[in-house]
């Protein structure tokens, strides 16, 4: 049985004062031996959180697919193993749509942060459009396909799948339970077909998009489903307090 991982993503929120107030009343909460349960916070962040941190994961929330070198503005997976960051969103879908990122140079970064024992949480989803053309599982292969390209079998135990539709990032619009299993199912039975069912057993997937208090308890009871990747309500101590209590 695969363990639960539910983590926040503070995209570009929160200073130091503010991380450390986090942590101080989150962390204690999120003692358990049934799952894992975290935050991904911006690189200025990172060494409070991991300096605060004794039960809740830190997840960097982007990395450079180049050990050094001249590239302004970014941060390598040395940068971050020097820190000691075990996690680290890649390809969310506000980097695919603002930053250039791109399946080829997530699956670049992909690749480095298996290496350094760093686990990726490799953001996938289609638009609203292509939901609505009944486009979602090409979508999602080619994807899949594209930032896992290479990566042999045995590593997906060390690789979280977050589907985010992205027609329910920030909206509020949740995919109802039935689309979210639907679709962690269809991400199964696609890196099944990739790599082989021992595989496609142990990537842990999780849904992301408008998931609350409210809602965890729900899409977590699904079985293709085994965490959540949290926005907005990951940003208040108290909603992700409740969301850790619901489901530990
Ligand atoms: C999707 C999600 C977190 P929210 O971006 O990755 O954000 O929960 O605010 O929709």
């Amino acid at each position: 049985m695969r363990d639960i991982i539910i983590v926040g993503n503070w995209k570009m929120n929160k200073n130091n004062a503010e991380t450390k107030a986090f942590f101080e009343a989150v962390d204690p909460v999120a003692k358990t031996n049934k799952g894992l349960y975290g935050v991904g916070v911006p690189f200025t962040d990172l060494k409070t959180a991991l300096d605060e941190a004794k039960n809740l994961i830190v997840a960097a929330e982007n990395v450079h697919f180049e050990d050094s070198g001249a590239f302004t503005g970014e941060v390598s997976v040395p940068m971050l193993e020097e820190l000691g960051v075990k996690y680290c969103i890649i390809g969310h879908s506000e980097r695919r749509q603002m930053f250039g990122d791109t399946d080829e140079t997530v699956n670049k970064k992909a690749k480095k942060l298996l290496a350094a024992g760093i686990t990726p949480i490799l953001c996938i989803g289609e638009t609203e459009a292509e939901y609505d053309a009944g486009k979602t599982k090409d979508v999602i292969t080619s994807q899949l396909n594209g930032s896992l390209k290479d990566i042999p079998a045995e590593e997906y135990k060390n690789i979280v799948i977050a589907y985010e539709p992205i027609w329910a990032i920030g909206t509020g619009k949740s995919a109802s339970v039935e689309i979210a299993e639907n679709c962690c199912k269809l991400v199964r039975d696609v890196v099944k077909d990739m790599v082989g069912e021992e595989a496609a057993d142990a990537v842990r997937i999780q849904y992301g998009g408008s998931v609350k208090p409210g809602n965890i308890v729900e899409y977590m009871a699904q079985e293709d489903i085994d965490g959540a990747l949290i926005g907005g309500a990951s940003l208040k101590p108290d909603s992700f307090i409740e969301i850790i209590e619901k489901t530990k």
